[in-house]
């Protein structure tokens, strides 16, 4: 494989890109009018723009995308993650224009974009799941038997649906024909598929994934963990590996299982499979996920593997260079997603320009941006700005380091995740490692980002303010604490527990 095409936008083009280079592959970035001066465009050898602004014209034309790779002689194509990496059409489209998609075939893809299908399909592997339907539901009274079986709440799932969207929840058997046929018919307007299918609603979950790589010679590995429940309306905020409640044996378990579930539909490449885990530790298989993660990298510090490089290894057919055996966990990662909105103001998107943008480095640090200051955010796609990963010798290094670089990445112009992020780290159930998927709902309010005083520096202030007094009774001029003298500039922005 000598050129690829990056069928993608923003920091995993940059991120697909540098690994190509290093392979010694050309690249060729794609772009729309809106990311003219994006620095993934300046990055590859070669870059065509490929249409207007909106995605349904440029990242999601696959025709158009495919006509640019045959004209410049690409032999693969890389889809990222979003757009067209899911898309079995496209891989198949990729496939018979004689060149290589990096990434499963599209019948892996089908097997696992449909929920009932996959589920289907893990099932011939034992594979543990949420007690429910098997199929989809065609006769209300014996699925609301199903329902008083497996017992109330129960959750009502589109097969078509995926990452939370389609679920619906039902507390009593009384709403349950109601709720079933608002579901159904939920499920026909957004994904033109009206099947649907319940489980037991699982009531404080972890989402736990397992990252599997398989080549096309049969041998399928795990790559070990991702921690993923801190997340906001099924947006994933923080991710880290590994989690801090598998043991050793939980995580063999679950590794062994989804490595099954790569077996089930033949995979090839990397793909992550998704677990539910209960307050009594059981796991449950949930979906997988054909592309590779927003959140790979945390499993990259903790393995030492290159995710890219083994895509594209596998991809021009080379065997796994390493066994299940040799893989082990190395340290601790911890990776927080900074997008451009607004946590005080309901996480609303605060697309503008970045009119400061500096970056945290140092050691165990490291940032997948896509933008450069003075950069306009684009109003059409994914507000995410950047990507912050750490890596410690244990949890507590990666958190701590978390903590600096957060307070010294400096962004202005728009407002950032990046204070809800800094709240995450220093909150209590965080730290011990004692949290669910509703972290954010039980615990975050936007007070939660009002600055912290602490005892000390309430005392310095009361003695400031008594001096400020008697200087004042004498008659003395007191220097006023500005915003540009003030030393506690930097703690009040940073909203640092000092
Ligand atoms: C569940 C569940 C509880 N019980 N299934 C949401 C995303 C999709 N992959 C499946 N999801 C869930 N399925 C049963 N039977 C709770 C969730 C869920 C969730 C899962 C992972 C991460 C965050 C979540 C937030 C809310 C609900």
């Amino acid at each position: 494989m000598n050129k690829i095409l990056i069928a993608n936008r923003g920091e995993i083009a940059l991120r697909v890109m540098r690994s190509c280079r290093e392979m010694g592959i050309k690249t060729v970035a794609v772009f729309s009018e809106a990311d003219r001066n994006s620095p993934h465009v300046k990055y590859a050898d070669e870059a065509v723009c490929i249409g207007p602004p909106a995605s349904s014209q440029s990242y999601l034309d696959g025709k158009k995308i495919i006509e640019v790779s045959k004209k410049l002689g690409v032999d693969g194509i890389h889809p990222g993650y979003g757009f067209l990496s899911e898309n079995a059409n496209f891989a198949n489209m990729v496939k018979e224009a004689g060149l290589t998609f990096i990434g499963p075939s599209a019948e892996s893809m089908n097997i696992m974009g449909d929920k009932l299908s996959a589920k289907a399909a893990a099932k011939r592997y034992n594979i543990p799941m949420v007690p429910g339907t098997d199929g989809a539901i065609d006769d209300i009274e014996v699925a609301k038997k199903t329902a008083i079986e497996v017992g109330f709440p129960i959750l009502v799932k589109a097969s078509a649906g995926g990452g939370g969207k389609g679920m619906r929840i039902v507390e009593r058997v009384e709403d349950f024909e109601e709720q079933m046929k608002l579901a159904v018919s939920e499920a026909i307007s957004a994904f033109g598929n009206g099947a649907v299918f319940i489980e037991r609603y699982v009531a404080g979950p972890r989402h736990i994934e397992i990252q599997v790589l398989g080549d096309t010679h049969g041998n399928i590995v795990y790559l070990f963990e991702r921690e993923c429940s801190v997340q906001r309306r099924h947006q994933k905020v923080i991710e880290e590996a590994p989690s801090s409640v598998l043991t050793p044996e939980i995580r063999k378990a679950m590794g062994e299982c989804a490595v099954n579930v790569a077996k089930a539909c033949d995979y090839i490449g990397a793909g992550t499979v998704e677990f539910l885990l209960d307050e009594n530790k059981n796991f449950y298989f949930l979906e997988m996920n054909t592309r590779l993660q927003v959140e790979h990298p945390v499993t990259e510090q903790i393995t030492g593997l290159d995710l890219v490089k083994e895509q594209i290894n596998v991809a021009r057919g080379e065997k796994l260079s390493f066994t299940q055996d040799d893989l082990k966990i190395k340290g601790h990662s911890i990776e927080v997603r900074v997008y451009a909105e607004d946590p005080l103001n309901n996480f609303l998107p605060d697309i503008g320009t970045l009119h400061t943008y500096k970056t945290p480095q140092g050691l165990g640090i490291r940032v997948d941006d896509g933008f450069e200051e003075g950069m306009q955010i684009p109003i059409y796609y994914d507000p995410m700005i950047a990507k912050l990963i750490t890596f410690g010798k244990d949890r507590e290094e990666a958190r701590l380091r978390m903590i600096r670089a957060i307070n010294d990445y400096h962004i202005s112009g728009v407002e950032t995740t990046l204070p809800f992020c800094n709240f995450v780290m220093q909150h209590e159930a965080f730290i011990s490692g004692n949290f669910d998927t509703h972290f954010v709902k039980h615990y975050f309010k936007p007070d939660s980002l009002k600055p912290v005083m602490t005892e000390e520096e309430n005392e310095i202030a009361a003695i400031a303010a008594s001096i400020a007094m008697a200087d004042f009774k004498n008659d003395k001029v007191v220097a006023e604490a500005t915003h540009e003298n003030s030393s506690w500039k930097h703690n009040r922005k940073s909203y640092m527990k000092v």
